[in-house]
């Protein structure tokens, strides 16, 4: 009986002490296994008298089944034990960022827009947007452009089925904007363009960005002012040699081409301003009355100067991108360098 009673005991402090199911089916042999205490009371059994038999043999198999119902619970205890760590271990916060996608940026021509138009802005001048599909009277016939002006032919321009065409210049967003405001006005045209002609330099859709001030006294010092001052803020110089060469456009008279000093050299000669220190960035001129007279502004009272820019060749020159093509292919590798 006491026998019994300390060989349950043994078992539950056994079986406490054992951290492994391996180590608890080591202790579970040593109780009720072959050679096991319970088992070896059992052997007992067969010496006593049948009257003492029956009553020990209670005894016996009512310790046993204790011992097994502690085993039961400590093996249920080892195995919650054993999933609890599982989990701790396998624990995922579902929450977290996940890996590797980054936030990608804004293309290099895009950029180069919207600091121009910054630039711009911070002057006061408006932005104007219009169609990329347009009549020949706006992209030409208001812009002073004869019928047979080169621009006009085939090889040039893209013409839809319709007679209708893909813009060649934001020129039609300003010439529809004086239609509809009357002066004085000031505004830039950042926009896409497209023109029939494709090589190393030119590809068939690029951005342009024109501007436009009209007002009773704007005169070409004022067109030179802002346009130097504005370069030198672009490409962030403290000062930045500019000059003016006469040119010929149909819609400005008189018409200009501004240089600026070369940005890669410094003005010593260099590969890109081709040895000369300068590189030319925009056209411009003052507003030709025959264009005031097409959108019904009266050009004895008003006066503007208007000029127009490639902005593909003023992001290469800012970022020291050497081919054009780049900006059309989006390789991700070299788009990445901007973001
Ligand atoms: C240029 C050069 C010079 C220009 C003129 C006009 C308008 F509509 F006011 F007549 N818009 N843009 C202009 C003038 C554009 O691009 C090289």
């Amino acid at each position: 009986m006491n026998d019994l009673n300390e060989i349950v005991s043994q078992a539950k402090t056994a079986f406490a002490a054992s951290t492994t199911l391996a180590a608890l089916d080591q202790a579970k042999a040593r109780f009720l296994g072959k050679g096991g205490l319970i088992t070896e009371q059992m052997k007992g059994l067969g010496a006593m008298s049948p009257e003492a038999r029956k009553e020990a043999g209670v005894r016996i198999n009512q310790a046993k089944t204790e011992v097994e119902e502690l085993l039961r619970m400590r093996r249920e205890a080892i195995q919650a034990e054993a999933l609890e760590a599982q989990l701790r271990q396998e624990a995922l916060d579902v929450t977290l960022p996940g890996r590797g996608g980054g936030v990608g940026g804004l293309h290099p021509v895009t950029r180069t827009l919207q600091r121009i138009e910054r630039l711009f802005a911070s002057i006061g001048f408006d932005i104007a947007e219009g169609p990329e599909i347009e009549t020949d009277f706006y992209n030409f016939t208001a812009l002073n452009i004869p019928e047979d002006h080169p621009a006009r032919a085939m090889h040039d321009t893209f013409y839809l089925d319709n007679g209708q065409l893909l813009r060649t210049h934001t020129s039609p967003v300003q010439v529809r904007y004086m239609q509809g405001h009357p002066p004085p006005l000031r505004i830039i045209a950042p926009g896409r363009v497209y023109r029939c002609d494709s090589d190393v330099t030119h590809t068939p859709m690029f951005h342009q960005v024109e501007g436009l001030w009209v007002d009773e006294t704007v005169s070409f010092a004022d067109l030179k002012g802002v346009l130097a001052d504005f370069m030198a803020r672009f490409f962030e110089r403290e000062q930045l040699p500019v000059r003016f060469r006469a040119s010929f456009f149909p819609f400005t008279e008189p018409s200009a081409e501004m240089d600026i000093g070369c940005v890669i050299c410094e003005g010593a000669g260099c590969r890109v301003c081709s040895q000369t220190g300068w590189l030319e960035v925009l056209g411009c001129g003052m507003v030709h009355p025959k264009v005031f007279a097409h959108v019904g502004i009266d050009a004895e009272r008003w006066q503007g100067f208007a000029f127009g820019l490639g902005v593909e060749r003023l992001a290469m020159l800012r970022y020291g991108v050497d081919d054009l093509r780049l900006f059309f292919e989006n390789d991700i590798r070299f788009l990445r360098q901007f973001a």
